[in-house]
């Protein structure tokens, strides 16, 4: 089994891997350890990671970036509305409702589903995971935000299955982000002693995220977590381009908004010039060359200015802060320590704030990007049965309440009960006892509808059937067993009708209140339905198929242009040689014959012989091999001769 660990982020993904000597981060064929969250779909094939987000401005229209936030999403959810008019590319409603990526892919117009696009870019990450590890990867951790819902859940879990991954847990970032910094500490308080309380702070491209982890050996406890989904890295660089955009306006004659591809380059160059004034506190210029309508254009900007024309973000900071620091009913004294990481905390005011929040001075023991990978790989590696790693265990939270209501056919009203409560440990099983004569339903949801970043309480329907009263006429005593599972989800799993004991059950309340408890007992099943789920999407097969198909699409075309190119690299290398180390084994006639061949297999490339199939490339090489490897052998039977000779020399 693969140990590896994927932090896919709104921008950046990174992997980790598990390798004899520990955990590592890995690079993938550009020697880059961040994949950018990018896939780029053109007439001939998909470019997905480093190579599609070259693709970004030259073909902006199919490359689709900043698509995290609508897993689980309808076309008409707010925040799709909100993003929408963003967007470079467009987005379509499926016959499901849900949010669709429209894009021109192998000429034709195709409608992708935000699971297939993620699909897409965990099948890069898969590839590059599996070249470090030499061998196929199935199994692995997966990074996501710890606000994501139920639905969003569920969408990721689709996305990792149309990869052919198998996620064994998806895990929240700051979680993750904990245990890499608990487990290989040394000198964590034992069971007796106060908990070391840490502070976990990510801002990440798109959103901003807390969570205070208390620490024992061998043990993490996530006390609670807090959020802003709508605070990140993305929207200092917005507050940039509204910026230049309107100065441009005066300055220039120019309506930015109105043209994408200049657009786009602002939004780079922005990103950039933000980074810079991280480490910079002098006035830094912001020039773009042949930005539009041919025109240069050029201006200034300091880390004050800056400061002030993103006070309104700055602000949020405190708030999930403050939060989470009162929800874990901590004070700032029992902090001991506060890490952070996710790329937009190198902004400095965002880590003034959060310095002067906690009156303390802030770690980054951590590595920023690539945290939340090692955590993820790490939590790989504790599930792996073959792996080796020291044990630790990992509580986290219930990011937000959730309530069962239920009502059966004849029932007067509706009960409810809340289930989990905010921060409640997860995952975590309870069972819930009813009094019953009759099958009834249960409905999830969320109970807090004000505090969910998303627009659907809703969790799912779920009904228990074949519920009969006693002989006796009483009611049946029937156990509900719900769970929030290792991947953050919530499901009612079982129900099971209890045999009426002799002398107990009398005393019970028919209609009470369900009772809660946290064990369950094997008992008697009652046959128990799913009636509806909402908000699920369903993988179905076409969709594994279309990815197969299109893997198969990427391979032909990358074959097609190995072929090509090696037809290049060998005009180019022989001509070479044939002015340098060939040249005595060659006819002055010959060379100039096979140089005036060279040549005309060069223009061929570019023009009649720029787009063939495979096979005219290959039969293109061996005729030229077949003229260039007599040179070849002459030349190296001339090396080995001395060679051989001394060898006979030292034999002799
Ligand atoms: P999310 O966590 O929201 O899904 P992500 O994980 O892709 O997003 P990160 O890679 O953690 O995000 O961070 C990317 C953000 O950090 C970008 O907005 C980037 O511009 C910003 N960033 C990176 N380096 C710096 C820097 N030196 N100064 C300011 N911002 C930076
Ligand atoms: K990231
Ligand atoms: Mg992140």
């Amino acid at each position: 089994m693969s140990v590896v660990g994927i932090d896919v982020g709104f921008q950046n993904c990174y992997i980790a891997v598990a390798r004899s000597g520990g955990i590592e981060t890995v690079a993938n064929e550009y020697s880059d350890r961040c994949t950018p969250a990018c896939v780029s779909l053109a007439s001939k094939n998909r470019m997905i990671g480093n190579a599609a987000k070259s693709q970004v401005i030259t073909n902006f229209k199919n490359t689709v970036h900043g698509f995290k936030k609508f897993h689980g999403r309808a076309f008409d959810d707010p925040l799709v509305q909100v993003e929408k008019p963003k967007l470079p590319y467009s987005l379509h409603k499926l016959t499901n409702g849900n949010a669709g990526i429209k894009v021109r892919y192998l000429d034709e117009d195709k409608v992708f589903t935000v699971e297939q696009i993620t699909g897409m870019l965990l099948t890069k990450l898969k590839e590059t995971s599996e070249s470090a590890l030499k061998k196929p990867v199935v199994d692995c951790v997966i990074s996501v935000p710890s606000f994501f819902t139920d639905a969003e859940r569920r969408s990721m879990l689709d996305a990792t299955q149309i990869a052919g991954l198998n996620c064994l847990r998806l895990i929240n970032d700051t979680t993750a982000v904990a245990l890499a910094y608990g487990i290989y500490k040394q000198d964590l308080p034992t069971p007796e002693e106060r908990p070391r309380n840490v502070v976990f702070v990510d801002m990440g491209h798109s959103s901003f995220q807390v969570s205070i982890t208390a620490f024992h050996k061998g043990k993490l406890k996530v006390l609670a977590t807090a959020f802003d989904p709508y605070l990140g890295g993305r929207n200092f660089d917005e507050a940039l381009v509204d910026y230049f955009c309107e100065e441009f306006k005066g300055k220039y004659k120019l309506n930015v908004r109105d043209n994408p591809r200049a657009l786009l380059r602002l939004y780079q160059e922005c990103e950039k010039l933000k980074k810079l004034m991280s480490a910079n506190s002098s006035d830094l210029p912001l020039n773009i060359e042949c930005f539009m309508n041919d025109i240069d254009v050029s201006s200034r900007m300091n880390r004050g200015q800056f400061e002030d024309m993103c006070a309104q973000y700055l602000m949020r900071v405190e708030l999930p802060v403050k939060a989470a620091l009162e929800q874990s009913k901590l004070s700032r004294d029992d902090i001991y320590a506060v890490e952070i990481v996710g790329g937009a905390t190198r902004i400095p005011a965002v880590k003034e704030r959060i310095t002067k929040f906690f009156c303390k001075d802030i770690s980054t023991t951590l590595n920023a990007d690539e945290a939340v990978a090692r955590g993820c790989a790490l939590q790989c590696a504790i599930l792996s049965p073959a792996f080796k790693v020291r044990e630790f265990s990992i509580t986290d939270v219930v990011p937000f309440p959730i309530t069962l209501r239920w009502k059966s056919p004849t029932d007067d009203g509706l009960g409810e009960c809340e289930v989990f409560s905010k921060n409640h440990a997860a995952p975590f099983s309870k069972v819930i006892t009813f009094h019953k004569k009759e099958p009834f339903d249960l409905e999830a949801f969320y109970s807090t509808p004000q505090d969910l970043p998303y627009p659907d309480q809703s969790i799912g329907r779920f009904s228990v059937q074949n519920v009969v009263p006693q002989p006796d006429g009483d009611s049946s005593k029937v156990k509900v067993k719900v769970r929030v599972n290792v991947h953050g989800i919530f499901s009612v799993s079982s129900a099971s009708l209890i045999e009426k004991q002799k002398g107990e059950g009398e005393d019970m309340q028919i209609d009470s209140e369900p009772m809660v408890q946290n064990e369950s007992r094997a008992e008697d099943q009652v046959t128990f339905t799913f009636i509806k789920v909402i908000q699920v999407t369903q993988v179905s097969l076409s969709l594994f198929s279309l990815q197969r198909q299109m893997i198969i699409q990427d391979k032909q075309v990358k074959e097609l242009n190995d072929a090509k190119n090696a037809v290049e690299e060998y005009v180019y290398d022989l001509r070479d040689k044939l002015c340098g180390m060939y040249e005595k084994f060659i006819t002055e006639e010959d060379s100039n014959r096979l140089t005036l061949m060279l040549e005309n297999t060069e223009n061929w490339l570019y023009e009649d012989g720029e787009d063939q199939p495979k096979q005219v490339y290959e039969e293109k090489l061996d005729a030229l091999k077949r003229l260039g490897q007599p040179i070849q052998d002459r030349h190296r039977e001339h090396e080995d001769r001395p060679r051989a000779f001394e060898e006979l020399g030292k034999k002799l």
